[in-house]
């Protein structure tokens, strides 16, 4: 009998805890196991289905396919391409960095840290999946962005695709969770900053902030990675207040400004001497080492309301100085493209990476308050039209449809012949059966036989790289014209045909064979999730999901909200205060 008053239940629990304490241990540990977001995925079951905070916003609603809306459809396409590539990294990836999309096996080539969830996030948002997107919020939550001694983050791709992840998801979701993971890895990062000149160290431990030089020469850093953190740190200083953010991102941006750092009227070197913060190479280029910085020079300047006039100079300039010294036309089809100088020759490689340049001078043309002079502004949309036609060309000519990841282009023989802007002043003279645009505008017609394509591939691969697509989204929402989207089909039926593989979608090579199909590599970059597969869902859905006066796209295609600094923050900022 029990004592009187006690539950019996209790009695119970004490007595069956003393003869099966250790399966009861193991019940807990099981438990706590199967739950935490540590454990990786495939060993752990949900207790909760839904981990949405109680008033958190909901991801834009999916549209009902109806019969016949051609492309509604074709958006459905690439979310469900989207689903089966990030399922495939779910299942065999998570928590590693990113899947090898044919073997499945893990690869860590971010620090570990789960660079796919981080790249994923807001594409889930944007497409709607809400249960894969608070699933994977769940799975980023617990990250500490800690390293061994020894490590070193890279700092340009952590900023791009983690932090800028981050902040992204948080605009369009306000889960506060977010929100401390980007504040707790922006503090980790910014001891990059802590050089003689602020511009960011290649590489930085993210637990004794102990830094790294990168590059065969010691102690510099490629413009790319000096300019392309404005955006992200800004945005995070103003979410937090924290003053640090913003003076540290900003020092490299000052050094940038002063006209004796600027050649050629508007271009910046691609290396820089991170003691003296001036530059030491005499390159010049729109592609590798250099590409985001030209583009972060705008789209910070409407990240932040258009209110810098530095900024803006900066990126008028530099537009210009691009146009002037580094567009060519080749003698064969009289294909425009953007090239690179080496003490002051020009190179004539194309990269698929400069493909990102039309997107931004579309976007540039698109926007009023930049207020370029009608000269300027019929030239910047000209060279993006003719450029994104080059860029377009280069998947239409090849037999897989994918673009080759740079090439070299045919050259006049006079060097000067080639150059853009000289061609040009000579069709502005020409009064008489003048054609309707200039030299290197007009659409190319697709050329099968490479001898006569006027360039030959330096490398043969098409790494599932979005610039090509991305321009395409911005010609679309800027022209209205359906060719982009057209374009942008072509290029998702070719990754179907050519890269879609057991766990997802692989970078192939060996473009052009008309026998067989390109050899697939195995390889799966998280931009393909983060860029690739958000920029072809938006081109083909109709609603702006995305409008280009309210948000920016970070160089990695996370999409970060339009504000407006005030001036007491600025102030406040300038003089160290914590909001
Ligand atoms: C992406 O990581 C970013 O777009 C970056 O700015 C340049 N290259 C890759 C994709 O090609």
């Amino acid at each position: 009998m029990p004592p009187q008053g006690r539950p019996s239940f209790l009695l119970l629990s004490r007595a069956v805890v003393r003869r099966w304490w250790p399966v009861c241990l193991l019940f807990t540990a099981l438990f706590w196991f199967s739950t935490t977001t540590l454990t990786p995925r495939r060993f752990r079951f949900r207790v909760f289905k839904s981990t949405r905070p109680l008033n958190g916003l909901r991801p834009p609603p999916v549209r009902p396919l109806v019969e016949g809306d051609l492309w509604g459809g074709r958006a459905y396409a690439v979310r469900e391409a989207f689903v089966h590539a990030y399922t495939g990294y779910q299942k065999h990836g998570l928590p590693h960095d990113e899947v090898k999309p044919m073997t499945g096996e893990a690869v860590d080539n971010f620090h570990g840290w789960g660079v796919t969830m981080f790249d994923s996030l807001d594409t889930m948002w944007l497409m709607g999946l809400e249960d894969m997107f608070y699933d994977t919020v769940e799975d980023v939550a617990g990250q500490e962005f800690g390293m061994p001694e020894g490590e070193y983050a890279h700092f340009f791709e952590v900023v791009i695709r983690y932090l800028g992840g981050l902040l992204s998801a948080y605009a369009l979701s306000e889960d506060p969770r977010l929100l401390r993971l980007a504040d707790n890895l922006g503090e980790r990062l910014l001891p990059a900053f802590n050089t003689p000149s602020g511009f960011p160290l290649y590489g930085v431990n993210t637990e004794t902030g102990k830094l790294k030089h990168g590059g065969p020469g010691g102690k510099q850093v490629c413009l790319a990675e000096a300019l392309s953190n404005q955006m992200e740190f800004k945005y995070l200083a103003h979410l937090t207040g924290n003053p640090r953010y913003y003076s540290a991102t900003e020092k490299p941006m000052k050094a940038m400004y002063g006209m004796e750092n600027i050649m050629y009227g508007g271009l910046l070197a691609t290396m820089w001497d991170v003691e003296t913060g001036e530059p030491n190479s005499t390159s010049f280029s729109a592609g590798a080492y250099a590409d985001s910085a030209y583009e972060y020079a705008l789209k910070q300047w409407l990240m932040t309301g258009q209110n810098d006039v530095k900024m803006r100079d900066l990126y008028v300039r530099s537009a210009n100085a691009i146009i002037e010294h580094l567009l060519y036309v080749g003698p064969r089809r009289q294909m425009l493209y953007v090239t690179d100088l080496k003490n002051g020759v020009p190179t004539h490689r194309f990269e698929h990476l400069a493909c990102f340049l039309p997107g931004v001078f579309a976007l540039g043309v698109h926007t009023p308050a930049l207020a370029l002079s009608d000269k300027e502004s019929q030239r910047h949309r000209w060279a993006a039209e003719g450029l994104a036609n080059a860029c377009w060309a280069l998947y239409d000519d090849v037999a897989a449809g994918l673009s080759p990841d740079y090439v070299l282009m045919d050259q006049w023989t006079v060097a000067e012949q080639g150059r853009w802007v000289s061609l040009l002043e000579e069709w502005e003279e020409t009064k008489w059966e003048r054609p309707p645009v200039p030299p290197g505008v007009r659409p190319l017609v697709r050329e099968r036989e490479p001898a006569e394509r006027g360039y030959s591939p330096l490398k043969d691969a098409y790494l599932l790289r979005p610039e090509a697509v991305e321009t395409f989204y911005i010609m679309w929402r800027t022209t209205k014209d359906v060719k982009w989207r057209k374009r942008g089909w072509a290029v998702f039926e070719a990754l179907e045909r050519n890269s879609r593989v057991r766990y997802g979608y692989t970078s192939v090579r060996y473009l052009d064979e008309n026998d067989h199909k390109p050899f697939q590599f195995d390889d799966m970059p998280s931009w393909f999730l983060a860029e690739t597969l958000k920029y072809l869902f938006l081109l083909f859905t109709d609603e702006d999901l995305v409008p280009m006066d309210k948000w920016v796209f970070n160089t990695e295609a996370h999409p970060l909200p339009v504000f407006q600094w005030t001036a007491k923050l600025l102030e406040d900022f300038a003089s160290g205060v914590q909001r």
